[in-house]
């Protein structure tokens, strides 16, 4: 059992499941399905972070779509362990929900790196419609393979550069530079192409690796740069805007399994419904935390994009071995603005 105010571990979250099963429910659990659930969610954001709030608001759709059967509890601020870790847990049906980035994705499935190349999406519009549609569907079902029901994805805004040397203005100020990047190839291969040092680590060392000098700076999205308080050591912050990196939400398939049919298509449709609800949360908090971050005097500056999109998109092909990859990525363009 979870005590009030405990942390729990991945064991006591699968010990701690409500699971309510009364007369005819006992016989639909002896088949292994689960009537009543409230599903343990893992976050690295705080509570009041746009996806920790729209795996809430997903728990309270499926409430009200289920007589109150099914539920979410959001265990937000990293507390159950950084993305890579706890997507391993939630493989192995430890975890029943987990909202994560694309990039820890990259090194489980391939058919994610298309939606994580730099440069790739030219718009935030851009990015929407091809997640919204067959490309997104097709991304989120290879994950299945791999234990993982992708559900939907969420927004994560335009990842940018900052450090604590000075503003970025081309590729030539990256030299030598040492940035943090998410633990995957591709973005160490980004990082390399622009000529700076990678160093790959997870986001909750991130603060304390730049206050000790570790590293230089990193990359990310105004709420991140806000809420993991990075300006504070590294207040430079220049708009490369390399990623569109969405945010995914996916499910243990092992927790998915032990759903009927008709709770899995009410999972499945109250996810797509919290990604508007999440958009629009994602909009305000965007604007709210660049306007907190140039009020707290971090420097922000304007980029040419053009010699960090030669250099970036330059890298695209050493990523893309297989021709679904590469469907993928044709399909993605066609979607362009003209
Ligand atoms: C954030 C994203 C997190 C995490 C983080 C990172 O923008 O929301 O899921 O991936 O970036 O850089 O590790």
């Amino acid at each position: 059992m979870v005590q009030k105010g405990e942390i729990p571990t991945p064991r006591m979250l699968t010990a701690s499941r409500r699971t309510v099963m009364a007369g005819g429910a006992a016989l639909l659990a002896s088949c292994g399905l689960r009537l009543s659930s409230v599903f343990t969610a893992s976050d690295t954001h705080p509570g009041d972070y746009p996806t920790v709030r729209a795996v809430e608001y997903l728990g309270q759709l499926l409430g009200e779509r289920t007589g109150g059967r099914l539920g979410t509890k959001v265990y937000a601020g990293g507390q159950l362990g950084n993305e890579r870790d706890t997507l391993e847990i939630t493989t192995f049906g430890g975890l029943d929900l987990n909202r994560v980035n694309g990039a820890p994705l990259n090194s489980i499935e391939p058919l994610t790196i298309p939606i994580c190349l730099p440069f790739i999406f030219t718009s935030v519009d851009h990015m929407r419609r091809t997640l919204d549609g067959d490309v997104g569907d097709e991304v989120l079902a290879s994950l299945a393979r791999h234990g993982l029901i992708g559900l939907c994805f969420y927004d994560s805004g335009a990842r940018s550069f900052y450090n604590s040397r000075g503003p970025i203005n081309s590729p030539a100020d990256m030299k030598g530079l040492k940035l943090r990047v998410p633990g995957s190839d591709l973005y160490i291969g980004m990082l390399r192409a622009l000529g700076a040092d990678p160093v790959p680590m997870p986001l909750d060392e991130v603060y304390q690796s730049l206050s000790q000098g570790v590293i230089d700076g990193a990359e990310n999205n105004w709420p991140s740069l806000q809420s993991g308080r990075h300006y504070e050591a590294a207040q430079f912050y220049s708009l490369t805007e390399h990623l569109f990196t969405p945010e995914v939400l996916v499910m243990s398939k092992i927790s998915w399994d032990k759903l009927s049919r008709e709770d899995q298509q009410i999972m499945r449709r109250s996810a797509k419904d919290s990604v508007p609800y999440m958009r629009r949360l994602w909009d305000a908090r965007e604007a709210s935390s660049r306007a907190a971050l140039l009020a707290a005097g971090v420097e922000v500056n304007a980029v040419d994009p053009a010699p960090f999109t030669e250099l970036m998109t330059g890298m695209w092909d050493e990523f893309l071995i297989t021709p679904q990859q590469r469907d993928l990525v044709a399909r993605i363009l066609a979607q362009r603005e003209a």
